[in-house]
């Protein structure tokens, strides 16, 4: 199995919260290493493209009004089949339909509140990494 990057946003609502570390911690427990993270407050135009693929949804502007209303961290993933991993370890979109255990079930509210984004593929998974990191950022894990 290869060694992958994914990457991973603790939204504002588990910010607020304060489960940014019970998260991190959960995540190097299942095998992850965090290569990059920061804090950032998402402006509305870095939301907006981040999301453009979400544009016609109906959702999408009660997601940007989320995803700008306070906090983020923004994290680089890796360990081995890091994007199907780390989907799991996230469970389903809406928290009540997730499985026991999962960040989603653990932190999440909503559908539209649920703690964490991750890629979906590894190749969103580089272009999302290169949105918010530059290759500088990014320390790779020592051999
Ligand atoms: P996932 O984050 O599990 O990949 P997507 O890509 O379908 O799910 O949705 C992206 C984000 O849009 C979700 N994380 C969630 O915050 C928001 N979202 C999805 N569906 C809804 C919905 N029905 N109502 C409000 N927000 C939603």
């Amino acid at each position: 199995m290869a060694v992958e990057r994914t990457f991973c946003i603790i939204k504002p609502d588990a910010v607020e919260k304060k489960k940014a570390g019970a998260i991190l911690a959960l995540l190097e427990d299942a095998g992850f290493s965090i290569l990059a993270c920061k804090r950032m407050h998402l402006t509305r135009s870095l939301a907006e493209g981040f999301y453009a693929v979400h544009k016609a949804r109906p959702f999408f502007g009660e997601l940007v009004e989320f995803m700008t209303r306070s906090p983020v961290f923004v994290a680089v993933l890796e360990r081995e089949n890091a994007v199907a991993q780390y989907r799991k370890v996230m469970g389903a979109t809406d928290p009540a339909k997730a499985e026991p255990n999962t960040i989603r079930k653990l932190y999440g509210s909503n559908v539209g509140e649920n703690a964490v984004h991750g890629s979906d593929s590894l190749e969103n998974a580089r272009i999302e990494i290169a949105y918010f990191f530059p290759a500088s950022e990014v320390a790779p894990s020592t051999p």
